[in-house]
């Protein structure tokens, strides 16, 4: 089979799998840094595969509504049931490009054992982030995750690994971030910082020790610099583009506020 009908397959399949993004990329995209400090070369996908050509990423949203609630345990299920399809439907890929000749593997949506574990070392062995970058699906932001444009940041990602040569998509060049800082002002642990990358680099221990704290009450992760963040067509969707409903004291959006107590008063601390 040609790379080109490879590739139809590959995006039929993930149609039928109700995986709304997906996007390829020659590995040797991660050879040709695009900013500083870049993807050390220990974490590119040939020194971890030595048998890759191409990477496959999927993405598949939160929904807007639900990340509204967080941090919740609305939120917090939903994450499980999004973080288990896509490590599901990166293994149905991978087996499938396997059985077409074209030897391939998944790799984990996370990759690490537990929050403890990032608190000494905030970092998995593969990032998503930047996979799903150099294969067209969005741009970085200031709170560090990949913004996308049907659903902002509000979107996870995982990678598929493979021998198969690929037509690659174009890495998006636009800034899709509009630095309105209110992911920023958002983080109660005041982990992102408001200058450009690499200085305002996330804190990751003080994000990872927040996400401890909240997943002994059930209610991890924290969600709040992806809920506020205006970027995405997920919001005209859900009739949610009033960025206003994040400020405090506006009566037009009390229904939201009561929405997200009575979610939060059950089912966790
Ligand atoms: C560790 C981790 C965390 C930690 C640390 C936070 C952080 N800022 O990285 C905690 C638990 C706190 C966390 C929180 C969140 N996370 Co998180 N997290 C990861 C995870 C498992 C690994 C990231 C990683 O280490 N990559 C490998 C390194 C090499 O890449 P990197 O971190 O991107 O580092 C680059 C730069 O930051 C810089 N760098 C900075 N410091 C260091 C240190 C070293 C040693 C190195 C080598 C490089 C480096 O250089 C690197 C290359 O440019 C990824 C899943 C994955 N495997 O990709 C999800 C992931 C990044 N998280 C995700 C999300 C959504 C979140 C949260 C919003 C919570 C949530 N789930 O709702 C918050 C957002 C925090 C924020 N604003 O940054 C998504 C992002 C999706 C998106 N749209 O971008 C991912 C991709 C999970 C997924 N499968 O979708 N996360």
């Amino acid at each position: 089979m040609s790379g080109t009908s490879l590739k139809q397959e590959i995006v039929r399949k993930c149609a039928e799998l109700d995986i709304p993004l997906v996007g390829c990329t020659p590995v040797e995209r991660w050879d040709q840094p695009l900013f500083e400090p870049w993807v050390p070369e220990e974490f590119r996908p040939r020194a971890i595969y030595p048998e890759a050509k191409s990477a496959i990423v999927i993405g598949m949203p939160v929904s807007l509504p639900v990340v509204d609630t967080a941090p919740s345990i609305w939120y917090y299920e939903l994450y499980r049931t999004v973080n288990a399809l896509l490590d599901q439907n990166a293994y149905r890929i991978a087996s499938f490009l396997t059985g077409q000749g074209f030897p391939s593997v998944a790799v984990p949506r996370d990759g690490y054992g537990s929050i403890a574990i990032l608190r000494e070392k905030p970092v998995a062995f593969f990032s998503h982030r930047h996979a799903a970058y150099l294969a067209g699906l969005g741009t970085f932001g200031i709170n560090n995750t990949l913004l996308t444009p049907a659903y902002g940041p509000r979107v996870r990602f995982a990678t598929i690994f493979t021998a198969a040569d690929l037509p690659p998509d174009p890495v998006i060049s636009e800034p899709l971030c509009i630095r309105c800082m209110r992911c920023v002002d958002s983080c109660p642990v005041h982990a992102i910082g408001r200058e450009d990358y690499p200085a305002g680099l996330t804190d990751k221990k003080a994000c990872a020790t927040r996400s401890e704290a909240l997943s002994k009450r059930f209610i991890s992760p924290c969600g709040i610099c992806i809920k506020v963040c205006p970027v995405g067509d997920d919001r005209a969707v859900y009739l949610r583009e009033d960025k206003g409903m994040y400020d405090e004291g506006d009566d037009r959006f009390a229904p939201y506020t009561h929405a997200a107590k009575h979610v939060r008063a059950y089912g966790s601390r």
